[in-house]
């Protein structure tokens, strides 16, 4: 099955008691049984719960997995990762990454014995040097955010093939529409499904997804132990979001290109970071293991002038200031005082994210509209 099939189609069957063709809200702690131990699968809803099932099949049909796994979002996903792991164990992660990510694991996790090291992968060179006998994870998000930053994952396998440790894969900037890290070698997929999975800026969300049996019985084993799961009207509005995933990847993209195109001749833009652009660092990575380039990017302003990136993040009107990307609506924000705020100043400096940086999430609104509202922000500076 191809993959606007699978996205309207996998997981889902008309609900055996009705025909309903839509999954029912399974809205229900709990499942009656007839005698102890005899009932129809499902037990308690913080272990299963079939509007929750049907999304981790549509979801493990979209990453080429076998088992997906839900939690109540992208957070708990990866916290569910480093539960794998046991003190003096190391992950080697990259140095550009979600700042509630490097939150979890250097204020979290560092605090229970686990070593982290944050390393440029765009050069496997370093992920080589930073790997020991103790590492277990090699941690990737790519495109990375805020610096969109791509890296090889193919290459990441053979480390972690050849060093014996899980490779997992931040896939919520790209989207299983434009790549998918399992079919490259990478041992789990994660999402923060509150992003293009969800699709409509209403649900906070996170996944895993796997092909390894025995991997996913651990990983489902601290799902229900811990108990970060999500609720089943969560779970539907993610099923209907996913029924659109490719028309509105497809978009995003177009319109993201459209954008990249004007800023990249905008003559008060200084670096603009966007994959799809020739330009771009890695693009030849992108264009290898990414069937297209989304709708992320990032850019500063010459001069570096705070005052100035000030003026555009206030200036726009369609472009919404706020947290978060991959929704319908275009967003923009500021990742030095919102989403990698938890990250030193000091460390981000060193990773290149300067406190000027602007990060777009580009919707699908009309791209000409998009670049007018870009262009009289940019006119304020
Ligand atoms: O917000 P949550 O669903 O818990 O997902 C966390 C997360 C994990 N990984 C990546 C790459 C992310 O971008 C996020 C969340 N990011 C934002 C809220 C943001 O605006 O960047």
């Amino acid at each position: 099955m191809r993959f606007g099939t699978k996205a309207i189609h996998a997981g889902v069957e008309p609900d055996p008691t009705t025909g309903a063709i839509m999954t029912p809200i399974y809205q229900t702690s709990t499942y009656v049984q007839a005698a102890p131990g005899d009932h129809k699968g499902y037990e308690y809803s913080r272990t299963h719960n079939p509007t929750r099932t049907a999304l981790q099949k549509a979801l493990a049909a979209l990453e080429n997995g076998t088992h997906g796994l839900c939690f109540s979002s992208g957070m708990a996903s990866i916290d569910a990762i480093v539960k794998l792991l046991k003190p003096g164990d190391e992950v080697v992660s990259t140095d550009d990454l979600y700042g509630g990510t490097y939150r979890l694991f250097t204020k979290i996790y560092e605090g229970f014995g686990v070593k982290f090291k944050f390393v440029n992968m765009s050069d496997p060179a370093n992920v080589a040097a930073a790997i020991t006998t103790n590492t277990r994870l090699i941690w990737v998000e790519t495109p990375t955010n805020p610096l969109l930053k791509i890296i090889d994952i193919a290459v990441m396998a053979e480390l972690a093939k050849k060093h014996n440790c899980w490779l997992g894969v931040d896939n919520t900037f790209a989207s299983p529409y434009l790549q998918t890290p399992l079919d490259l070698g990478a041992h789990i997929v994660m999402h923060s499904v509150t992003k293009y999975l969800g699709g409509h800026s209403d649900v906070v969300m996170g996944a895993l997804v796997v092909k390894d049996d025995a991997l996913a019985e651990r990983l489902a084993f601290i799902q229900n132990s811990s108990g970060a799961t999500p609720g089943p009207q969560d779970c539907f509005l993610v099923l209907r979001g996913l029924k659109t995933l490719h028309l509105r990847m497809q978009r995003h993209g177009e319109n993201g290109k459209v954008v990249a195109e004007f800023l990249s001749k905008h003559p008060k833009v200084d670096k603009l970071y966007w994959p799809g652009l020739p330009t771009h660092v890695n693009h030849a990575v992108a264009a290898r293991q990414m069937r297209g380039f989304g709708g992320m990017m990032s850019f500063t302003l010459k001069g570096d002038r705070m005052e100035d990136a000030l003026k555009v993040l206030a200036g726009t009107e369609l472009f919404a200031l706020a947290e978060s990307l991959g929704g319908v609506e275009s967003l923009l924000g500021h990742p030095a005082s919102m989403t990698h705020a938890s990250i030193p100043r000091e460390e981000r400096m060193r990773n290149g994210l300067a406190d000027t940086l602007i990060r777009l999430s580009v919707g699908l609104e009309d791209s000409e509209d998009l670049v007018e509202d870009l262009k009289q922000a940019l006119d304020r500076v």
